[in-house]
């Protein structure tokens, strides 16, 4: 089976991407059919661990949308697992070098290209029984730069051959840059995200980016991302039912 994100990104089209981080596979099976392209299992800052994010991916499956992950850390066994379990992309958090991204990438894939060990358990139910032969070129890998450090290393991490392309994390970025949380309209949020999105596609390398509103998500679309998150299932979740209560105490 195909990544049907590289087949929208190969057509330059924007992929929306869902953010699955309540441990639950009934709401990622409805966050997946919502329409988006491709939905995030997100093990980094979802309360839960592999053994909910395998029903998810499996929810997921049912639908069109691209099962991704983002691992809690740069770790090879905790990656392996995921991609074990039928992730088709993963989202790593906290890349601050090449080193961290060689790393990232080298758990994606297996020999010569990388150190994945093999024991695809779900990886051939998602993905065929041709899966090894195309696990390499079908999983996503994207680097999250969300630090002063990433940022400032961003060349030598798109150097990387291996990596697919770089996911920006504005909240962990606005911290570092001496902001708040949710500062993704302060002018040095925008020029650092304008600038990740300059030299990545410079290097013909994808962007994806986490979006903490619709003005946000639009601001984005119109800067050329290659996929945005319009936000996870709580920050969703929460706008409407507190826009409904609203309404009705109103
Ligand atoms: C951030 O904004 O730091 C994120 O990691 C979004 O998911
Ligand atoms: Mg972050």
């Amino acid at each position: 089976r195909q990544n049907p994100l590289r087949t929208l990104f190969a057509q330059k089209k924007l992929a929306l991407n869902g953010w699955a981080s309540i441990g639950n596979s009934f709401l990622a099976e409805v966050v997946a059919d919502c329409g988006y392209d491709a939905v995030t299992v997100d093990l980094q800052h979802g309360l839960f661990s592999i053994e909910s994010a395998v029903p998810m991916l499996q929810a997921i499956s049912t639908t069109n949308a691209a099962p991704l992950v983002r691992c809690s850390e740069n770790s090879l066994g905790e990656i392996n697992k995921l991609l074990d379990a039928g992730a088709y992309g993963v989202i790593c958090p906290l890349i601050n070098s090449k080193e961290d991204a060689e790393r990232f990438v080298r758990a994606c894939h297996y020999s010569p290209r990388g150190g994945r060990s093999y024991g695809p358990a779900r990886g051939v139910l998602y993905g065929g029984k041709d899966y090894f032969e195309h696990a390499n070129r079908t999983v996503l890998t994207l680097a999250m730069i969300e630090t002063r450090q990433g940022l400032a290393a961003v060349e030598d991490i798109l150097s990387v051959p291996d990596l697919d392309g770089i996911f920006i994390g504005p909240s962990d970025l606005a911290i570092e840059l001496g902001l708040t949380p949710d500062s993704w309209s302060d002018d040095k949020v925008d020029q650092a995200i304008k600038h990740l999105i300059t030299v990545s596609h410079a290097r013909g390398k994808y962007v994806g980016i986490f979006c903490g509103s619709v003005e946000m998500a639009e601001r984005m679309k119109a800067y050329g991302v290659d996929m945005l998150t319009p936000g996870t299932d709580v920050q969703l979740l929460r706008a409407e039912t507190s826009r409904r209560i609203g309404i009705l105490r109103g």
